[in-house]
């Protein structure tokens, strides 16, 4: 039976060794979690790094981590320290991810780095095309593999390849000052459907493919030597129903213990300390200095919320050992301890702050118990929160008020949508959410909810697959297949 074989950088698995022995978790982060759900349907085979690097295995700890991966029908790409450091924090992570969020100045390009990228996008092509058998969809995903399409079409010429970028593709002026801007356009190319989260992304990305490699561009579809391939947008949506459901289970459960949520019935009295919750991870194009300020700009411009609000940030660790995290990590510690100690009184702290991922459950809680969410970005391809957030406001209450450099508010526009650099506009956003009457967080939620509800991650997956088999009808016309 034909299967598809999805490809991305990390495995649903994150494995470590400590003490000599194997810990395994499930990766957290937008990609593993959205595609997670179309792994489990079980018609496919799943190809990326496990989190281990090849020095710290023994051939015991080597064969027990194979054994626990492949079970989960997953190939485990291994990778030396070396290759972790160069091509992962480098290259992807200090190169492309800054560039392609627009910090150009965060951005480093090194030549040993892109080498080393190449020979990494090539073990995972070569993966692949150890797995690939006739008639299966190749589904690759994301910047740290730009190059795998093209690696795999060299040697299969007639397999069908999509491929998928969860972050943002930024506009021919950021992208032309990249040195390999060629090499990662002929990459993708490889594919025949090339995906993004929004319509601007896949017009940036078309338009760099114009003016970079020259080649014809009509509408969504580029003629390239001699074959055709397919551009479009699918905004990733979530396992809505899980969040839907969790969040009813949970609200019976207080109810049997005799303390429902409280849903205001006009304007909320702000009687008890009313929670604004942002969940990110520890990143810099999440914004989270931006907020932090932001809403000491609120304490200060609005005294009268004091005591009143209390900004609970949940940040989960990420690529801690690249300076610029270490920077922010450090950053945001500063700020939260200046405006803590400065706003702090016997009964109140304006800033409750975590750094530490959370059990799915209490990712839930927080949400349902938020009655205003704040989701400010400086650039997110999608940003899978805002949608989480939505869908666990079981009585249509709350408030999301999302940047609008998030690829999530181009579909979430009954949200209240900021600049998540102007802190006098947030400031006031957040006074206009706190105060927001029922009646319009009903009509504003209640429609967000039916957009995203249809809108799931298995849809998103369907959708992509079933458009990725429509290329084969399209393609013989142009190919040698
Ligand atoms: P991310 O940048 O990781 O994803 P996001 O889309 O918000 O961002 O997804 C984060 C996921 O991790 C969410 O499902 C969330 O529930 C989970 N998560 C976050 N913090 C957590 C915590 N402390 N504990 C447990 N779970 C936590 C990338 C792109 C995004 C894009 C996604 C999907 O950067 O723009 O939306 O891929 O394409």
């Amino acid at each position: 039976m034909k299967k598809t074989i999805i490809v991305s950088n990390r495995l649903p698995l994150d494995v470590k060794v400590k003490k000599n022995e194997l810990e395994i978790h499930p990766s957290v982060g937008g990609l593993a979690t959205g595609l997670k759900s179309v792994h489990a349907e079980g018609n496919s085979l799943w190809i990326g790094w496990s989190g281990l690097k090849e020095e710290e295995l023994t051939p015991a700890l080597s064969a027990k981590a194979h054994e626990a991966i492949t079970r989960e029908r997953c190939i485990p790409v291994l990778l030396t320290g070396a290759e972790v450091e160069d091509f992962y924090f480098g290259f992807s992570n200090k190169g492309l991810w800054p560039l392609f969020h627009y910090f150009m100045e965060y951005a480093e390009f090194e030549l040993g780095q892109w080498k080393s990228y190449q020979a990494v996008n090539q073990k995972f092509a070569d993966a692949v095309l150890e797995h690939l058998e006739d008639g299966d969809n190749v589904w690759v995903h994301d910047y740290q593999l730009l190059l795998v399409p093209q690696m795999i079409r060299d040697k299969k010429p007639g397999v069908t390849i999509g491929f998928f970028l969860h972050i943002p593709f930024p506009s021919y002026e950021i992208l032309r000052t990249f040195p390999w801007r060629e090499e990662v356009l002929q990459g993708m190319l490889g594919s025949d459907l090339i995906g993004f989260h929004t319509y601007d992304y896949e017009r940036h990305f078309l338009s760099s493919v114009k003016r970079i490699l020259n080649y014809e561009v009509k509408f969504n579809e580029i003629t390239c030597q001699n074959r055709m391939v397919k551009v479009d947008s699918f905004p990733m949506g979530i396992d809505y129903d899980k969040f839907y459901q969790t969040a009813v289970q949970q609200e019976a459960q207080r109810q049997l213990e005799e303390q429902p949520l409280a849903v205001p019935d006009g304007t909320p009295a702000l009687d008890e300390v009313q929670t604004i919750v942002s969940i990110d991870r520890m990143d810099y194009t999440k914004g989270i200095p931006n907020r932090i300020r932001a809403f000491e700009y609120f304490l200060n411009k609005y005294p009268q919320f004091k005591e009143k609000v209390q900004l609970i940030m949940l940040a989960v660790p990420s690529r801690s050992n690249v300076p610029q995290y270490q920077k922010l990590k450090r950053e945001t510690d500063e700020l939260v301890g200046r405006i803590n100690g400065q706003f702090s009184t016997i009964n109140w702290t304006p800033i409750g702050y975590f750094y530490r991922s959370m059990p799915f459950e209490g990712l839930i809680t927080l949400y349902a118990t938020a009655p205003v969410a704040l989701i400010n970005p400086i650039r997110d391809g999608m940003n899978l929160v805002a949608k989480e957030y939505v869908a666990t406001r079981i009585h249509q209450d709350g408030v999301l008020i999302l940047s609008e450099m998030a690829g999530a508010a181009k579909e979430l526009t009954e949200a209240l949508l900021i600049n998540p650099n102007n802190f006098e506009q947030i400031a006031d956003t957040i006074k206009y959410a706190l105060e927001m009457p029922i009646e319009e967080q009903r009509s504003r939620m209640g429609i967000l909810q039916k957009r995203l509800q249809p809108n799931t991650v298995e849809k998103w997956a369907a959708d992509f697959i079933s458009a990725l088999e429509e290329t084969k009808n399209i393609l013989p016309v142009f190919t040698s297949r």
